[in-house]
């Protein structure tokens, strides 16, 4: 028998996933189709530039139309509203793929339908669903979600943003930062506190007076997204735009918790990229007489990096069925984002080390999943607050503070 018989990579699901414990025979044929249509798509429209838009720091704003025509944003919304009316593993498989091509393409996706349009459908008024939710939906508009600020990262609750009741209209000012999307969106879902301290949710329209956006610069990491502030200076926001559903900290942290379960999805498509990549050259750089695959270490990394990912996705399944029956608790959810986005991250080093001095090229796409993954490591809760959310639901006392 060839080698190539006892070698995983030779399966013919090689380039089209990892699957090493048949999960795909518990996917639907719907769950399926989605993933085929947006891998087809990333394929075709983010594979082949985005080196390109990262390397030139380039957020191709395009690509939010093309997203939007493909179902991507607000899939698991009802029809009605331009929601796809897909369940939460077909959300999580888009994720995932979509972020196989780039993480940052994934941010753009996943603040879209579970910060922005999430919120509108479940906080939101009728007037105000029907308002937004189209356009959003089909990509004409582009939504960022402000919550965090510079003084208040990790603990939102703290937020200094504040409104004033002016009879007529409200009054906002404070400022946001580290917002995707936020210098090209032409909505901004805004967390701000009112004179009682009570956080509610705004939308202010791009073009509002007083509200600016200014793009941050000089990031190593999710070249290829936007990220900005969001700065008010006595923005007069007209009262139908308050989400009148839902108010206090519980109303972003709901948003946070359909957003961190994407990313835990996502992130698996980052780590089968890498493992991809790096066990295909492995097979092919030869040093010291051999492929470097026969080498016995390259050989425990690739097989770490298999179980791993294999993990990640078992968690990633169950976890999609628990949000399906609407059962999945935000512990569970902390517990599949940390785990999956640390291993991802762990998978594109060890990927790295097997390219050697190639990894740090942009000629592969390791390197730039390993930095965009410094990001999702931090973003939407960091690694160790989501430790820390673990730590009060196993032992039933907050140590945030
Ligand atoms: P705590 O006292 O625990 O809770 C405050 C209130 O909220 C309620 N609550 C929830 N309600 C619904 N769903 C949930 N998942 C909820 N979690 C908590 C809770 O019952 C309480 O209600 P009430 O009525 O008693 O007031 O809040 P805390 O201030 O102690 O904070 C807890 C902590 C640290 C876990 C939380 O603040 C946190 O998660 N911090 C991390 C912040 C974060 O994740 N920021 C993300 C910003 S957005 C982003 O990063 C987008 S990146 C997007 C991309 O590009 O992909
Ligand atoms: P801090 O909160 O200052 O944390 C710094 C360090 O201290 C971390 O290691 C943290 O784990 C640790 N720490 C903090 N508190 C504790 C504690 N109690 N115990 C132990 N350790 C602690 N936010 C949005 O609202 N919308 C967005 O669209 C958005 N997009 C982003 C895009 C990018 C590229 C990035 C980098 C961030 C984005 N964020 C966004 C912000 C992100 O959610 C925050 O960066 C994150 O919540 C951490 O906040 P911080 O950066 O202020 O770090």
């Amino acid at each position: 028998m060839a080698p190539e018989d006892f070698n995983y990579s030779q399966r013919k699901d090689h380039f089209e996933g990892v699957d090493f414990y048949e999960l795909d025979e518990l996917l639907t044929e719907e769950q399926k189709m989605v993933r085929l249509a947006v891998r087809d798509f990333v394929k075709k429209e983010i594979s082949p530039y985005i080196e390109k838009w990262a390397q030139e720091t380039h957020f191709p704003q395009e690509i939010v139309k093309k997203m939007g025509q493909l179902g991507v944003f607000g899939s698991y919304l009802p029809t009605e509203y331009g929601g796809g009316g897909l369940d939460y593993t077909s959300y999580g498989l888009m994720m995932q793929e979509i972020e196989r091509g780039d993480s940052g393409m994934r941010s753009t996706a996943s603040v879209q339908s579970s910060l922005v349009m999430y919120p509108i459908y479940a906080f939101g008024t009728e007037v105000q669903r029907k308002k937004y939710l189209p356009k959003l939906s089909s990509g004409e508009w582009l939504g960022c979600f402000g919550l965090t600020e510079p003084d208040h990262g990790s603990n939102p609750a703290g937020m200094q943003s504040r409104f004033k009741d002016m009879g007529d209209h409200f009054l906002l000012n404070g400022s946001k930062m580290w917002i995707s999307n936020s210098p090209k969106a032409d909505l901004a879902l805004v967390w701000a506190k009112d004179e009682n301290d009570r956080i509610h949710g705004l939308l202010l329209e791009r073009g509002m007076e007083g509200f600016s956006t200014p793009e941050t610069h000089n990031k190593w990491s999710l070249r290829a997204s936007c990220t900005g502030e969001l700065v008010f200076d006595n923005v007069k926001v007209p009262k139908e735009n308050l989400l009148p559903g839902k108010s206090g900290l519980g109303a972003p942290l709901m948003c946070l918790d359909s957003a961190r379960y994407g990313i835990a999805w996502g992130a698996i498509g980052a780590a089968m990229d890498c493992y991809h990549t790096a066990l295909t050259y492995s097979k092919q750089r030869v040093q010291f007489g051999k492929p470097i695959a026969a080498f016995q270490l390259t050989q425990k990394k690739l097989s770490e990096m298999l179980t791993e990912i294999t993990k990640a996705q078992v968690l990633a399944w169950r976890l999609g069925q628990l949000m399906d029956k609407g059962k999945a608790s935000t512990t569970q959810i902390s517990m599949a984002k940390r785990n999956n986005v640390a291993m991802a991250l762990e998978v594109a080093r060890e990927c790295r080390q097997i390219l050697g001095g190639m990894g740090i090229t942009g000629d592969f796409s390791i390197m730039r999943h390993m930095m965009n993954l410094e990001s999702v490591l931090t973003y939407e809760g960091t690694h160790d607050i989501h430790l820390l959310i673990l730590g009060q639901h196993i032992t039933g006392i907050p140590s945030f503070s």
